[in-house]
């Protein structure tokens, strides 16, 4: 059971005012924050900065009553990205973010626009932006959590729920169902979702047929869905007589002319509400018990701005049943545009937030006082609440043990193999392995799958480690003795996350296992596996992923034309040009076993490096004749992204380069040519992104003064004569390697895919797209023989 903070009825009466004076309190310091940015602050490039003044207002009361109330010790939350300084400012309440941020918000260096782990100061727990995946991401963070505390990696006293305030907005993005279901599927629990129901997108207002049919599809997937629709204020309005036919008019109310009448105010809603039900019972008479400002403050008293409401329910889903709550309000809400269809990006001009000032009694000058306008014994108090709220007393993230990794990983010996068959026999020895430090890593590998585990190779290690169920799944074909090579058996101990189909999914767990060191304090290896073609389905959330620094392997296979009879739909091409642009994930396309399971063992060592990184492994499903090695000089430098496979001889005029699967027909390239080309070499490309990164890097911090490294591509290419030649070839978009010839000025002959594949034999394919050995010696005559006339 969670434990969650709900005040005493006693102490939340009292608290009711503190809340609604902090909440006053946000709205204002958020306001101001970006007025700040936008008006205040010197603007040397003269463009708008930006920042939603309304999506905050919208939102303060919920986040009020959630960081000052009802927040639980062990909670992590996902704010919703134009929310970013309502964050902000509830932590320089406590003390905990600086003027100078905030001063300098959508500034360099400065508070983000959208709330970033690794970039604020202050404490955030998911990054948000890409409206949808911060939402769905709370979802695996609860089965994350739920997977450390069956394993013992988290006990249960620290755990907590994981919660999501979102746009009404991101009710529309597919990922958000797509999560829902696999939830659904996985039992998930400690998880909330708080809609600030404003029904404003960024465009317009939202459909009205949608109304109610968001209560339905939550409750479908098992969750309790509580809707704060009335205030308190609204209440009472219903309770007098001619109240329900109030109410009546409310529910009936379509969402634009309720967001038109909220922006036009009390006159307005009067006129409205007289024409429409004026000569109902009693109607009249409760209509003139409000004066106008009173009339237009009872309207806009929806659920969502009502702290008493909202205390209530918070409390009323404490338990571990997953809840979405609709939250109604009104976006802009207590600003001058509130309601206003066009105010998703509207700045108040400085007489209107001067208006604001005074209405909260902040003197001129003042405005950056956290407490300005009170008198002294209420700031003290205030401070006091703030102080002894749950957003101080939250726990801090505390900075995971490492996992060991054994110095090597074992090679399958096989004559010929695939790298993604290598792949699933590395983790299979791992699995079995009785090695207490190879034994300790496999126990925190965890792997998940969109429904292509089998066909991935991953199956071997889910035959070992069983499938990850918090409540027991049986093996029924098992049981029945059926014979299968697989074994489909679940239970707490289980190491694979079984996905469905859904791509997107993938990324957004593979995030959240990612993330379980600095969310919980235990680091998990987690490896997740998808076609390379596929990985474009998910792309969104895997750069989401990255931006938050979140540590996964990611085994993307098979890859190419190479996987021949499946065709083009099954093909990748652009995919090495992912991995090459694609920050914080670093891509190897392995060509032999020996050097995946090197790859793969720096790759356990980089994820859990302080300034490492994810690790995409690009591999593919054609066996090929395995190398033999007479050193192991060429291991350090294959992990820094290439080697010499043949070694050029100095002052060699040509190279042969490639990566991956496609080396047997270099070698076969490279027999037909070496007699003609004495000192020709083969460079093995095993990491584009890398090579790719140390050069540029090498080259910024030479014009900046900061170094003269030499980058480890330049290095590579140094015993060439300064006009060698390059042949490149890869199966993929050839662009992944055509740029080597700018590193030292060398002609390249740029072999690859650059159109959709086929079905087909390998030959045939290799001779259709000109990735065969006799496509290579073309190439090179031209370049290296007929060129060099
Ligand atoms: C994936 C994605 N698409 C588009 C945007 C641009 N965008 C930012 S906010 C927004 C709509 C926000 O509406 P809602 O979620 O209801 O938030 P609120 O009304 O509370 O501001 C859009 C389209 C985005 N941030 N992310
Ligand atoms: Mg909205």
């Amino acid at each position: 059971m969670m434990t969650n903070v709900i005040a005493e009825p006693d102490a939340v009466t009292g608290d009711v005012a503190m809340l609604e004076s902090l909440e006053a309190r946000l709205r204002w310091l958020s306001s101001w924050t970006i007025h700040n940015a936008n008006h205040l602050r010197d603007s040397p490039d003269g463009l708008k900065v930006g920042g939603h003044q309304a999506s905050c207002a919208s939102i303060t009361a919920i986040m009020t009553v959630l960081y000052f109330h009802a927040l639980g010790r062990h909670d992590k939350v996902a704010v919703k990205p134009h929310a970013g300084p309502v964050l902000h400012a509830i932590h320089y309440l406590l003390g905990t973010q600086s003027l100078d941020q905030l001063q300098r918000f959508r500034g360099l260096g400065g508070a983000q626009s959208y709330p970033s782990r690794t970039k604020d100061m202050i404490p955030v727990d998911f990054s948000t932006g890409s409206v949808g995946l911060g939402v769905a991401v709370t979802l695996f963070a609860s089965l994350t959590q739920d997977y450390l505390v069956a394993h013992g990696g988290l006990a249960p006293a620290d755990t907590g729920r994981m919660i999501a305030l979102m746009g009404d907005a991101e009710l529309d993005e597919g990922n958000i169902y797509e999560a829902l279901i696999e939830g659904y599927k996985h039992d998930v629990r400690n998880c909330w979702w708080i809609v600030d129901y404003n029904r404003q997108s960024l465009d317009h207002t939202t459909a009205d047929r949608m109304f109610r049919r968001f209560d339905d599809i939550f409750e479908t997937c098992g969750w309790r869905v509580l809707t704060l629709k009335y205030g308190k204020k609204q209440q009472a309005a219903f309770a007098q007589p001619g109240g329900t036919s109030l109410r009546e008019w409310i529910d009936a109310c379509p969402n634009v002319d309720f967001a038109a009448l909220t922006y036009q105010g009390g006159a307005a809603w009067r006129a409205r509400l007289t024409a429409d039900i004026g000569s109902k019972p009693h109607v009249a008479k409760l209509l003139a018990g409000y004066d106008d400002h009173a009339l237009a403050d009872v309207m806009t008293n929806l659920g969502g701005h009502c702290i008493a409401t909202l205390i209530e329910a918070f409390a009323a889903a404490d338990d571990d049943r997953p809840t979405m709550f609709i939250a109604y309000t009104v976006k802009g809400y207590g600003l001058p545009f509130a309601g206003h269809k066009d105010n998703h990006a509207g700045l108040m001009n400085p007489g209107q937030i001067a208006g604001l000032r005074t209405t909260m009694g902040i003197a001129e000058g003042d405005e950056w006082e956290p407490w300005a306008g009170l008198g002294d014994n209420a700031a003290a108090a205030m401070q006091a609440f703030v102080a002894a709220s749950p957003i101080a007393r939250h726990a801090a993230e505390v900075p995971a043990t490492a996992v060991a990794v054994p110095d090597r990983l074992p090679v399958p010996d096989d004559a010929e193999q695939s790298t993604q068959a290598a792949f699933g026999r590395i983790l299979l020895d791992l699995a079995k392995s009785t090695d207490p430090v190879a034994r300790g890593l496999a126990d925190r590998i965890v792997t998940t799958s969109p429904d292509v585990t089998v066909s991935t190779n991953l199956g071997a290690f889910v035959n070992q480690r069983g499938l990850f169920r918090r409540a027991e799944l049986k093996d029924v074909f098992h049981a029945a003795k059926i014979p299968s090579p697989q074994k489909w058996r679940g239970s707490g101990a289980g190491q694979h996350l079984e996905l469905g189909i859904a791509e997107n999914n993938l990324f957004l767990a593979l995030a959240a296992l990612g993330l379980a060191a600095p969310l919980f304090g235990t680091r998990l290896l987690p490896i997740g596996t998808v076609y390379d073609p596929f990985i474009a389905r998910g792309l969104d959330a895997l750069n989401y992923g990255c931006y938050q620094d979140a540590r996964f392997l990611l085994v993307a296979t098979p890859s190419g034309v190479t996987l021949g009879p499946e065709g083009g739909a099954h093909q990748s091409i652009n995919s090495p040009l992912i991995g090459i642009g694609q920050p914080g994930l670093t891509y190897y396309e392995p060509a032999f076993a020996d050097e995946l399971a090197l790859l793969m063992g720096h790759a356990f060592r980089h994820l859990q490096a302080a300034d490492g990184g994810s690790v995409y492994l690009r591999l593919t499903t054609r066996a090929i004749a395995q190398v033999e090695r007479t050193d192991a000089y060429w291991e350090a430098d294959a992990v820094r992204g290439g080697y010499w496979l043949r070694q050029p001889r100095a002052g060699s005029g040509a190279a042969l380069v490639f990566t991956g699967a496609i080396v047997p027909e270099v070698l076969a390239a490279y027999d037909d040519l070496a007699a003609d080309i004495p000192g020709l070499g083969i460079l093995n490309v095993t990491s584009p992104d890398l090579l790719h990164r140390g050069w540029t890097a090498s080259q910024a911090s030479r014009w900046t003064g900061k170094g003269t490294a030499t980058s480890h591509v330049d290095a590579l290419l140094a015993p060439l004569a300064p006009d060698a030649r390059l042949v490149t070839v890869i199966d993929g978009s050839p662009s992944a390697l055509s740029w080597l010839g700018g590193v030292r000025g060398m002609r390249v002959a740029a072999l690859g895919v650059d159109r959709f594949g086929q079905t087909g034999t390998l030959p045939d394919l290799y001779r259709s797209y000109r990735l065969d050995a006799e496509a290579i010696v073309d190439a090179a005559a031209e370049l290296f023989i007929a060129g060099r006339a």
